[in-house]
């Protein structure tokens, strides 16, 4: 993979090892499928199971509870390879890593975290995390779906929408409000009566992932199933700002494999009786590609090294979240036009990243919510009310 800058000679041995560990993996079970199933609007059969094998569940957990114990840096470089591969597998490893594995390890009991991290960092358990609601995305603070104390538990009613990996989910971490208006998360299993999971369908965009609704009919929860160690927004949010920062490394990924395609392509197709690399217009978009996927590399490696101190802001997490996937959705799009028509096709990758990289660019914190997340932090002023 193209490294302008020389970022591997940042890297530990052990670093290089798990990503060329990943990469591998990646071009040994993604890269020959991956066309299949999004054009089949499919998952890729066992993935997660698959992802549990190779150590890309939960890696920065510790390993007493299945996790890799490994940093923060490890974590990102994992994230842009299986992206490199598409941004579905990185999603059902960002999901299941950061979304549901984080928050029970983090805001959970000790009971919880022995009952759910384990089969959740082996792949046997699929999780998901609802917080969306159809009326509340970028404002997730208003969400209508409540936690109501009934005898020894509660009772959950409400839905949740768009949310990854729902109609497969064995597990979900839901948000809601209970009877004192406080944000609780509760750990949603699929058996538990009232707990239905419908699929969205026709998607042009992450189609080798499920996205579904969780739905809740007055879902029984016993008190057991309540995160004992959070009652505000904090929970939720915390979850984002992992998984934010996996997304900033993926991103990357995914530039990178367009780039690198577009290059071989310019060097390969010739027109005008010369290849379409010696133009200098298309030496323009080559150019800019690579500075941009440069200096995104860079941003997320100190953005790693200052995660791993603890010491990386929610607000320096949304700047690399946003730059970088507007990076790749631009370079994307570059590189789709280096290729013609045969940008089009299933041939090569550049048009299905494209296509994933519309929906990177809305969750986890749309484009504009992280620049007036940015907009907020420099001017002490929120534009969000
Ligand atoms: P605000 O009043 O600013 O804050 C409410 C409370 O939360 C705290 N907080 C944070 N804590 C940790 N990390 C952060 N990033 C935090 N941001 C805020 C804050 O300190 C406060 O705490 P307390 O104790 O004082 O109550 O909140 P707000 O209601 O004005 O909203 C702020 C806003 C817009 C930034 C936030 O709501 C937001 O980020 N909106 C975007 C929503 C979003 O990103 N949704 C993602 C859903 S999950 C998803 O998309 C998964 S995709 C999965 C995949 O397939 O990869
Ligand atoms: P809206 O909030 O309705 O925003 C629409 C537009 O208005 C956007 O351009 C937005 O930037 C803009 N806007 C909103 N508020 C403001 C403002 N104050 N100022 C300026 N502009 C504003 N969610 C989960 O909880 N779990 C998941 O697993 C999950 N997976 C997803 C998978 C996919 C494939 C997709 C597409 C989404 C997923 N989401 C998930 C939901 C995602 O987080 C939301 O779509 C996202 O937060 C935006 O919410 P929205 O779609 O309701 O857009």
């Amino acid at each position: 993979m193209v490294d302008y800058f020389k970022i591997e000679d940042l890297l530990s041995a052990e670093h290089i090892l798990i990503r060329d560990a990943i990469r591998d993996f990646v071009n040994l079970e993604i890269r020959p499928e991956i066309d299949h199933f999004a054009q089949e609007h499919k998952e890729i059969p066992n993935l997660m199971k698959k992802l549990g094998e190779v150590g890309a569940l939960g890696p920065f957990i510790p390993q007493e509870y299945g996790g890799a114990g490994l940093d923060y840096l490890a974590y990102g470089l994992i994230m842009q390879e299986l992206e490199a591969g598409d941004s579905a597998i990185r999603s059902a490893a960002s999901v299941q890593s950061s979304l549901v594995m984080y928050p029970i390890y983090s805001f959970g009991s000790e009971e919880q975290r022995k009952k759910y991290l384990p089969a959740l960092g082996a792949g046997e358990f699929i999780g998901a995390f609802g917080l969306t609601e159809p009326n509340h995305g970028s404002d997730p603070g208003s969400m209508e779906t409540r936690l109501t104390p009934d005898g020894d538990g509660f009772r959950l009613h409400g839905s949740k929408m768009w949310i990854t990996n729902a109609p497969i989910c064995d597990v979900a971490v839901v948000w809601a409000r209970d009877h004192e208006d406080k944000v609780r998360g509760v750990i949603v299993e699929r058996k538990m009566e009232g707990f239905s999971t419908p699929e969205t369908l026709n998607k042009w965009s992450l189609r080798a992932s499920k996205t579904g609704e969780l739905v809740f009919d007055q879902v029984y929860i016993p008190k057991e199933y309540v995160l004992p160690h959070v009652q505000s927004m904090r929970g939720p949010l915390s979850c984002l700002n992992s998984a934010r920062y996996g997304i900033s490394w993926g991103a990357i990924g995914a530039a990178i494999d367009c780039y690198e395609v577009a290059l071989k392509y310019a060097k390969e197709r010739e027109q005008f009786g010369k290849p379409i690399a010696s133009f200098q217009l298309q030496q323009k978009k080559l150019a800019e590609m690579l500075t941009e996927i440069t200096k995104a590399q860079l941003l997320s490696w100190r953005l790693a090294t200052l995660r791993n101190n603890d010491q990386a802001s929610p607000q320096q997490i949304s700047m690399a979240k946003r730059n970088n996937v507007h990076m790749a959705l631009q370079v994307a799009r570059e590189a789709r036009q280096v290729l013609g028509a045969m940008g089009i096709v299933g041939d090569y990758p550049i048009m299905r990243h494209m296509m994933n990289l519309e929906s990177v660019i809305t969750y986890e914190g749309t484009h504009d919510v992280h620049l007036l997340i940015t907009g907020q932090d420099i001017t002490g002023i929120s534009a969000f009310q």
